[in-house]
């Protein structure tokens, strides 16, 4: 199940179906593993803060503090009859909840008494942590000071919705230069679904200088369409990605809107492109602008088989595909006859990262600037980890100096795990959490 596939799932379906997808897209987790060919040294790493190649803040479902830590949002446990936001704090090195951290390392927040599902979090450079997701079918945030207690200053009493005037839900958040917080998502009323964004004053109200009251829904030719990722870049201008409906199946689509949320008329038809890579379901989870103006999107594509590939599009500033990248701007990697999902992509030393999970196991791909697979990395340019569970999937990753840092579920029967993995440059793993 993808990120993507999720959402919509998420989006067409009812409650239930929703909480499902929000399990399913919160990879949820785990079972208890032990990696016995693996030693018992533990990541030697500092952990950058949580930063896009433009330098800019951006959410996911977990993200590294500055101190080795990590937080997660949403319930990992997909028994839990839990319907509240979840906010957890895990230590790097053991991989074990940080019990000085709110109740024994975990934050519950309700809104209404009613269903509330955490999907992404991020962490302000002043260490307060946001959390994102749905509650009661709208976009809903809430604000916690860095202790796990609610910011009074944002919002009621920390806490924000908005109604998007169908069933909402937030996929993406970031902050821009600026300090205001961006979120997306999709938007769906019957059959008909939308991509979504709200932004927010820091303090939490709508800001009333994008879009109608700080909100912007966005259709793709009528189809439907959904969020997943978003960048900002250092202008404010929003790049928005996910997938949408053309003519017979979804593709990746991406739209750019200016810093007053209307769509940027330099960028592809109007502010939206489309991008399709099979004739049936493509779509993209992660986007990242690069330092030099052209945009990355990653996700899947259902490929010429039954099983999904990792796909990968670059544009150009203007919304054309960049020709240098792969083929003509679109690049597919099949692991193997099995599913292959790219949740998070990131850029590190001029080189392009893609994670997820292939099939059962961890999945990293890295792809030299013209989007050819980078040799030097793994084998052929391709690295997979499997911890013996019946479903992994990396969901967070993090250069740290000459390593990289993966950060997944471990999903058993026996019950869920989050791990960490640490690789070197070269896609060798230095170690992973038992
Ligand atoms: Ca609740
Ligand atoms: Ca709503
Ligand atoms: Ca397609
Ligand atoms: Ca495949």
């Amino acid at each position: 199940m993808t990120k993507f596939k999720s959402v919509l799932i998420g989006l067409f379906k009812r409650k239930e179906a929703i909480a499902l997808a929000v399990a399913l897209a919160g990879w949820i987790v785990i079972g208890f593993v032990i990696f016995k060919i693996f030693f018992d040294k533990k990541p030697e790493v500092k952990y950058p803060s949580s930063v896009n190649s433009t330098g800019l803040t951006t959410g996911a479902l977990a993200v590294f503090d500055s101190e080795g830590k990590v937080f997660l949002a949403g319930d990992p446990d997909p028994d839990s009859k839990i319907t509240d936001f979840m906010l957890s704090r895990y230590l790097t090195d053991t991989v074990a909840l940080d019990e000085t951290f709110g109740d024994d390392g975990k934050v519950l927040t309700d809104f209404n008494g009613g269903e509330d599902y955490a999907t992404v979090v991020i962490r302000q450079e002043d260490g307060k942590i946001i959390v994102a997701g749905q509650s009661d079918n709208d976009f809903a945030l809430v604000r916690y000071l860095p202790d796990g207690g609610p910011d009074e200053s944002f919002g009621k009493g920390g806490k924000v919705a908005a109604d998007l005037g169908g069933r909402d839900i937030i996929e993406a958040i970031s902050i821009g230069p600026d300090g205001k917080i961006v979120v997306a998502g999709g938007s769906s009323e019957g059959n008909e679904s939308s991509f979504a964004l709200v932004r927010f004053l820091a303090d939490g109200s709508p800001d009333t200088g994008f879009g109608k009251d700080g909100k912007v829904t966005t259709d793709f030719g009528g189809g439907n369409s959904a969020a997943a990722a978003l960048a900002i870049d250092e202008d404010g201008k929003i790049v928005v990605a996910g997938g949408a409906f053309d003519k017979k199946s979804y593709s990746f689509a991406t739209a750019r809107y200016l810093s007053d949320g209307t769509l940027d008329k330099g960028f592809g038809k109007g502010g939206r492109v489309m991008t399709d890579f099979s004739k049936d379901t493509d779509g993209a989870s992660d986007v990242l602008i690069q330092s030099d103006g052209k945009i990355i999107a990653g996700g899947v594509t259902s490929g010429k088989g039954t099983f999904l590939d990792f796909a990968l599009a670059r544009y150009n500033a203007d919304g054309t595909l960049d020709k240098s990248f792969g083929n003509d701007g679109q690049v597919v990697t099949d692991f193997d006859k099995s599913d292959d999902t790219v949740n998070r992509i990131l850029i590190a030393g001029g080189k392009i990262m893609a994670a997820g999970g292939s099939q059962t196991n961890f999945a990293l791909a890295r792809y030299n600037a013209d989007g050819t697979l980078d040799k030097s990395f793994g084998n052929e340019g391709k690295v997979t980890l499997d911890s013996g569970s019946v479903d992994d999937s990396v969901f967070a990753l993090k250069e740290a100096g000459d390593k990289v840092i993966a950060l997944g579920y471990s999903r058993d029967k026996g019950g869920n795990k989050l791990v960490l993995s640490v690789f070197t440059n070269d896609g060798v793993l230095v170690s992973t959490s038992p």
